[in-house]
């Protein structure tokens, strides 16, 4: 059974979760909408997938937990971007606070000795380092690429083969 805490952090990430899902969504379809990103656009739909999936994971723990898990209301995603660079800034900032989010409840799962809950989220604490670091690569390399066109045609075909091969 979880603590009132715990069951509370925990539908705190399902809201986590649920936003990142739709800001992808919206950087899917501001990429759609400019021309020549297709593969940006991928990406991103396919991002946003996942972490609607992450966020069904974390709501039906809550539940075989003896919790209850609650769908969450969102605001509208702000989709301000000015450049693909500004884009893939707002993705690693994102991944970085959902990461420091999954430490605090692995925090709060050793505090409270509930080793079901920390076994858990070793999935996500995986899951994060790979998506964190994925965002960093993909932020170097349109720092080298900076306005040069031609770099960001092949970032965007290199990202389209990317999700392609996973
Ligand atoms: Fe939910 O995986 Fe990243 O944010």
């Amino acid at each position: 059974m979880l603590s009132k805490e715990m069951e509370k952090i925990l539908n705190n990430q399902v809201k986590l979760e649920a936003e990142s899902s739709m800001n992808y969504l919206a950087m899917a379809s501001w990429a759609e909408c400019q021309p020549g990103l297709d593969g940006i656009t991928e990406f991103f739909y396919a991002q946003s997938e996942e972490e609607r999936i992450h966020m069904i994971k974390l709501l039906r723990y809550i539940n075989e937990r003896g919790g209850t898990g609650q769908v969450p209301e969102l605001k509208k995603p702000s989709v301000k971007y000015k450049t693909v660079q500004d884009l893939f800034k707002h993705f690693l900032a994102s991944e970085i606070a959902v990461t420091k989010s999954i430490y605090d409840i692995v925090d709060l799962s050793f505090r409270e000795k509930d080793f079901a809950t920390h076994n858990f989220l070793q999935w996500y604490v995986t899951e994060q380092m790979e998506e964190e670091k994925s965002a960093r690569d993909l932020n170097d390399k349109l720092e080298m690429i900076g306005s040069d066109k031609s770099g960001l045609y092949l970032f965007d075909r290199d990202i389209m083969n990317l999700r392609t091969a996973e």
